[in-house]
């Protein structure tokens, strides 16, 4: 039996993940500090679909998989590298692959205040660093896979977006496999432009492998496990962990109008919860050669805000609910209007991606969830339809 660690495994998409890798035959070595509950608590919010108790949650991992599949440690990655570093060792019988999702993942999250700023900063960037050296010392051999985010690179630069790196002609001569220019959009995409540079210059100096992914905006909630277990991950729908697919939709739910930022002419790409986890698979199905840095853009497809406003509309009026949408000036430094985006995505296509799952069906498997009787307990979360966060 392969053993995969799942750093972060308690979150939206490490719930997930840890579900397919259990499914799939691997054993998991999860671990996670439940800061996400702890942060969406701290948004006076709640997962709109009803998540396990994380205890009970590892006990059913457990009892479905078998004892041995499933082992747990709480520790936050950043805070305890000597911890950590006993743990993994004690626990990793035969390492084939680590998956660092511990991460504070919201850009509005980083900007709450200036601790805030400094402690996303610290969790994702020593976190990471954490990891590098615990691998570099004990497991040299096995391939590290990290997410970083699409939102690294300016999405309004008005360029082609490569996958990650790119061939740079400068007078005449040619660069080769250069990283992109980065141009994050908040801090915590600063800390994912960092993390980039730490896990290249990681596999260069230490000969370690490592897949790092730009990810685009993950939504939905299905995956086939999800479905046979009945276990869920999170819904979120608050300013800083809604993201905004998954945000309109529960507005919609709960009777609130859609919150467009600024014009909706924003363009950002997109991917089903269920097919994340397919690319984050095959990454760990068909690792990089010792010493190397590979990076892809991961997305499906790319939306603006105003079509993402129709989509959740459609789906939602065949369940015979009204929707409604309002535009309010952008929190952020974006850019709302429409502009030039093209993402090349061939390298996941390459490795046999194909998508599964359309924005349409997520919606409606979201739809289907949550409306319902039960729908006025989402009630309560009208009061974090409106962002107060701002980047100024
Ligand atoms: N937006 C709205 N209305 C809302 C919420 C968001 O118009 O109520 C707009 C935002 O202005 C933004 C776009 O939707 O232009 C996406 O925002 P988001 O909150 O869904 O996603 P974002 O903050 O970009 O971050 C999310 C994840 C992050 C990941 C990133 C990928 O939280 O972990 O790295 O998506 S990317 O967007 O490509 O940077």
């Amino acid at each position: 039996m392969k053993d995969v660690i799942v750093l972060g495994c308690d979150g939206y998409i490490g719930h997930a993940l840890t579900l397919r890798l259990l499914e799939s035959g691997y054993r998991v070595i999860g671990v996670d500090d439940f800061q996400r509950r702890r942060h969406v608590q701290e948004m006076e919010s709640f997962s709109a679909i009803e998540i396990e108790d994380q205890f009970f949650r590892h006990k059913k991992f457990k009892r479905i998989f078998g004892e041995d599949s499933f082992h747990f440690v709480e520790l936050n990655i950043a805070n305890d590298a000597g911890e950590m570093e006993y743990y993994l060792n004690e626990m990793t019988k035969n390492l084939f692959a680590v998956v660092n999702l511990a991460q504070q993942p919201s850009a509005p999250f980083s900007f709450k205040s200036q601790q805030h700023a400094i402690d996303t900063t610290d969790n994702n960037i020593i976190g990471t660093l954490n990891v590098l050296f615990w691998m570099k010392e004990n497991a040299p051999d096995v391939q590290l896979i990290q997410i970083g985010s699409m939102g690294e690179y300016d999405h309004a630069a008005g360029t082609d977006i490569p996958e990650g790196t790119f061939n740079l002609e400068y007078k005449g001569r040619l660069a080769t496999d250069v990283i992109f220019p980065r141009r994050p959009g908040s801090f915590y995409h600063a800390s994912k432009v960092a993390s980039t540079y730490h896990i290249d210059a990681a596999c260069r100096w230490w000969g370690l492998a490592a897949t790092d992914i730009m990810q685009g905006v993950v939504y939905g909630n299905w995956t086939p496990e999800i479905e046979k277990y009945g276990t869920p991950t999170r819904l979120d729908s608050d300013e800083c962990f809604g993201t905004v697919v998954n945000r309109f939709t529960v507005q919609a739910i709960i009777g609130e109008p859609m919150t467009i930022y600024g014009d909706g002419g924003q363009k950002r790409g997109y991917l089903a919860i269920n097919d994340s986890i397919q690319c984050l698979m095959l990454a760990l199905e068909l690792p990089p050669r010792k010493g190397t840095y590979r990076t892809w853009n991961q997305l499906d497809n790319t939306h603006s805000i105003g079509e993402i406003v129709h989509i959740v509309g459609n789906a939602a009026h065949k369940y015979g609910i009204k929707t409604a949408s309002v535009n309010i000036p952008s929190p952020r430094v974006e850019k709302t209007e429409s502009f030039y985006y093209k993402v090349y995505t061939e390298k996941l296509k390459a490795l046999g991606f194909r998508p599964t799952r359309t924005m349409e069906q997520e919606v409606e498997y979201v739809i289907q969830t949550l409306a319902g009787p039960t729908v006025s307990e989402l009630y309560p979360l009208s009061n974090v339809v409106m962002p107060e966060i701002t980047w100024k």
